[in-house]
């Protein structure tokens, strides 16, 4: 034991910290005896998890101590790199793995910066590295979700929808409210964010009779607990969505326009360009006042109604309010054209828009805390079972739009936002945008040609992630005109893995010339590393957060609960000390300053030489706790519910609106395509128009790629995850051996899922050994005959297929759904790169 761990080591302790299982970040105490952790329970005094933590982190211990853990540096001695080429490692000191490093990197910063990527997310401990490469100089640290699976696999469509409509990460219920809730694709109480929160939430909702609905392909829990399961044919939603907006709108007339008027832009005058009309004098986007027969500027507070149909000549042209255009858009979308798309039945549709307006009680309010708020009870949410597909973009933003329509969103009892994730406390308004319009919550995006970045971001700027754009890129650096990475550091995360198409992430990881990898165990991705890093756990480090809960905002600390076990050390203090040795830690633009930045911290010196992450930390609490401080220290947190001002409009609007228009998209994409044609990029760089067909100040229906598949993949194949089942932070259960045994003793959990119906037509029986066959490729594993999935969908859980001999998973369950993906352009959305993450695909026995 090193003379700091006998110094932690008292006898019997629970410290306070938080989770890193998942990016939830739970609150936890861990029982500590004698220097060993032996106990890790949810935290008493978080307001949203209330004392519970899930399986996942209940199994962290198990991750701690996991004998298959990285011990120490190791270099690669075998230049060759393949699967299952052993790379010959040979374990070093951490001085011989630093000093290659600062070799290396210096030289690479003498010539040019760019060749630097920092990728990888390690949840709660992202942005050490990300500050670490941003002092470096290299624009390919600017996303810190580089080269990995995160972000393109999860949330491109729905973050970039819910992000240009009310500055939302993720669009969920306002379940302490709610009458009503309709999950769309989203395993709520196990993933879909604040999984614990949710478990009690719910619970607490369904004794007080809310309806939940859920529409899933497969029976989830949450769909298994509902009062309705509406089973959906795989990337369909949107049209399902766009189906119930035509029922209401068109058939029911139930919308809410006293909101739409008040709280959004859906009265704006829309010129034949797309564009508002505007007041030749002051420039400002005209409204028809419906009273007194004339155009007025959005913001005259003269107005007395808002027109939100008809066409008006104005001075500044002839318009039609954004409204009236929506309506126009949607008429073809009816509930039969939606179920021919969706296989949901036209009469449920019709019965679940007209259910879902009922309940939104469109003109009701309620006081809280002697305020008078809108009351909205309904709402739509999901994440990536509607999302991750790609139309995700369109059909995520088809629910942001519902929610509009019904005057639900941000409204008590309708859809909240989950937006507290990183900063110290939840932002009291939304971004003011132009217009009088809230923004996009990360403004305008910069442009350039060609690239500067290695994630192509530039040709994509409306993405959330670049994904798997900078495996293309850096596979055909002259085709995408951007300068190839020499060396990447990675941190965190197993694309090889869970990337979208292993095969194309292997070519990719091929011709980096050195990767180095910042993980824990020696895992599918780390087979092509050139040097690794082994990382300290969550239980072993220090770092600070702000909250990812969707109900709590304050600072969350982590602490080690041991000190790093054997030669393993905190990425953070091996970023820390590197930015030393290459003299970018200190000065405006070093990484303490930009850590500074990072957390919004005006109080920081930026000439600080930090020593160590522990130091950073104490600086933070000084500087966000505030009269919290001891609490801080003590609890871990100084977690507490998001005030109601904040949650709710009018108050969180600030006096904009939200936009029903979408006048950032379009913007965008018209900035975008003045910028390439400018340049005639799209013969130079082989990507056709279709980047631009999503940029649009509406949202509309197009299928996705899916469709194209060859008919002979007569089924689809989907995936998803349990509370045990876990990405984003270790492949759970199969690097778990504690989640595994449950796994295996679970009848579904490493089994391929068939409906009954299905298995009989194709005479396949219970417990068969079968093939699924997608364009792409195979996997292999036990059949699990069922009523609980939709006839043409086949179902794994989980993400199974390790290889390497560290994963306590290796050879369970069916092997890798990822495998079955598309990949390249084709396979990702045209504007958001949010991956297709479900495939076509055909079943028989082995
Ligand atoms: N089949 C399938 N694939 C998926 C998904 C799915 O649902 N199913 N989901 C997709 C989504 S949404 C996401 S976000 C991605 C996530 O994908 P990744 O970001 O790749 O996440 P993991 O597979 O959990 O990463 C596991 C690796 O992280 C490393 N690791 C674990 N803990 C630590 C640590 O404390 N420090 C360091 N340095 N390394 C650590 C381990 O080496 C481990 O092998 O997967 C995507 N891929
Ligand atoms: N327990 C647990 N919690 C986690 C994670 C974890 O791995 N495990 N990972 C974290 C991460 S990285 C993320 S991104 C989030 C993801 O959180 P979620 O998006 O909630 O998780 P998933 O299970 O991937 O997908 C949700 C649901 O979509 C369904 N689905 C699949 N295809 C379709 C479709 O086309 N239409 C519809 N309507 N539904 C479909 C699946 O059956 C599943 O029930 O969870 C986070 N929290
Ligand atoms: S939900 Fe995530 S952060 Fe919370 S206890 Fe479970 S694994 Fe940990
Ligand atoms: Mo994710």
């Amino acid at each position: 034991m090193t003379q700091a761990a006998a110094q932690l080591a008292v006898d019997d302790t629970w410290v306070p910290t938080h989770c890193s299982m998942c990016y939830h970040g739970c609150p936890i105490l861990v029982h500590r005896v004698n220097g060993v952790a032996v106990k890790i329970e949810g935290h008493p005094q978080c307001p949203a998890t209330q004392g519970a933590a899930c399986p996942k982190g209940n199994a962290g211990i198990m991750k701690l101590y996991d004998p298959h853990r990285v011990k120490t540096p190791l270099k690669r001695t075998n230049p060759e790199k393949g699967v299952g080429v052993d790379p010959g490692w040979v374990a070093i000191t951490w001085d011989e793995a630093r000093a290659i490093l600062v070799e290396r990197l210096k030289r690479i910063r003498e010539t040019d910066p760019r060749k630097l990527a920092v990728g990888g997310f390690n949840p709660h401990s992202w942005y050490w590295g990300f500050a670490f490469g941003t002092a470096f100089g290299t624009p390919n640290a600017n996303a810190t979700l580089l080269f990995s699976s995160m972000g393109h696999m999860c949330g491109s469509g729905a973050h970039t929808a819910g992000l240009m409509t009310h500055g939302s990460m993720n669009t969920h219920p306002d379940v302490e409210y709610a009458r009503y809730m309709m999950i769309v694709g989203g395993a709520a109480m196990e993933a879909y964010q604040s999984a614990v929160a949710y478990a009690r939430l719910f619970g607490d909702a369904k004794q007080r009779g809310v309806k939940l609905v859920v529409v899933d392909p497969q029976q989830s829990r949450a769909a298994a607990k509902a009062d309705e399961w509406v089973p959906i044919r795989p990337a369909t939603d949107g049209a399902l969505l766009f189906g119930m907006m035509h029922t209401l709108l068109l058939e029911l007339k139930l919308y809410d326009a006293e909101y739409l008027k008040r709280y959004t832009n859906a009265a704006y005058l829309i010129g034949a360009d797309q564009y508002p009309v505007r007041d030749p004098r002051t420039k400002k986007a005209l409204v028809w006042d419906a009273v007194d027969g004339v155009a007025k500027p959005h913001d005259d507070p003269s107005i007395k109604d808002y027109a939100l149909e008809g066409t008006y000549e104005t001075p500044g042209g002839m318009g039609r309010p954004a409204f009236e255009l929506f309506k126009e858009q949607i008429r073809p979308y009816t509930p039969e054209w939606a179920a021919e798309i969706t296989s949901v039945p036209a009469a449920t549709i019709r019965r679940l828009a007209q259910e879902l307006g009922e309940a939104a009680q469109i003109g009701s309010t309620i006081t809280i805390d002697g305020n008078q708020y809108p009351y909205r009870p309904a709402s739509v949410a999901g994440y990536r079972g509607l999302g991750a597909h790609t139309n995700g973009l369109h059909s995520s933003w088809a629910m942001e739009m519902i929610n509009l329509l019904i005057g639900a969103t941000r409204a008590v009892g309708g859809a909240r936002a989950w937006m507290s994730a990183h900063v110290p406390e939840a932002p009291a308004h939304l971004q003011p945008g132009p217009d009088g319009v809230v923004n996009h919550a990360h403004g305008e995006p910069e442009l350039a040609y060609p690239p500067q970045t290695v994630t192509l971001m530039e040709y994509f700027p409306a993405s959330f992630t670049p994904g798997l754009a900078c495996y293309e890129a850096q596979l055909e650096p002259e085709k995408f005109n951007v300068t190839p990475i020499d060396t990447l550091i990675f941190e965190c995360g197993n694309p090889v893995l869970t990337g979208q198409n292993p095969s194309r992430v292997i070519k990719g990881l091929t011709q980096i010339p050195f990767l180095v990898d910042i993980t824990i165990y020696l895992d599918e991705t780390a087979e092509f590393a050139d040097l690794i890093l082994p990382d300290a756990t969550y239980l072993e480090r220090w770092s600070v957060e702000g909250n990812w809960s969707i109900e709590d905002e304050g600072i969350m600390i982590q602490r080690p609960v041991v000190e790093p076990l054997y030669e393993t050390r905190h990425s953070a203090d091996v970023f820390i000390e590197l930015a030393r040795d290459l003299g970018i830690l200190t000065g405006a633009n070093g990484m303490s300053a930009i850590l500074g930045m990072l957390h919004g911290g005006p109080a920081y010196d930026p000439d600080k030489h930090y020593r160590s992450a522990g130091e950073y930390v104490e600086d933070y609490v000084a500087c966000f706790g505030g009269s919290d401080q001891e609490r801080i220290w003590r609890e871990g947190h100084n977690l507490r519910r998001i005030p109601v001002p904040k949650r709710y409009l009018p108050t969180c609007l600030n006096g904009y609106r939200l936009p029903f228009y979408n006048m950032w998209l379009m913007k965008t994409g018209d900035r975008l395509k003045a910028l390439l044609a400018k340049h005639d990029a799209f013969r130079e760089i082989g990507l056709d128009e279709r980047i631009f067909f999503e940029y649009a100040p509406l949202p509309f229906w197009h299928p996705s790629v899916l469709v194209e598949e060859p008919p002979e993949f007569d089924l689809y194949v989907i995936n998803w995850r349990t509370s045990i089942a876990v990405v984003g932070n270790g492949t759970v259960p199969a690097s778990n051996a504690w989640l595994m045994e449950i796994a295996e003793r679970d009848p579904y959990a490493t089994r391929i899922l068939l409906n009954a119906a299905t298995a009989t037509r194709k005479g396949l029986e219970d417990g068969t050994m079968v093939w699924v066959e997608s364009p792409h490729g195979k996997i292999k594993g036990r059949l699990k005959v069922t009523e609980t999935i939709h006839p043409e969908v086949i179902g794994t859980i989980g993400c199974t297929g390790h290889y390497t001999p560290h994963a306590v998973g290796r050879g369970k369950g069916p092997g890798n759904f990822n495998s079955l993906l598309g990949s390249g352009f084709r396979y990702m959305g045209p504007t958001s790169l949010q991956t297709e993450c479900a495939a076509r695909a055909k079943i028989y026995a082995v």
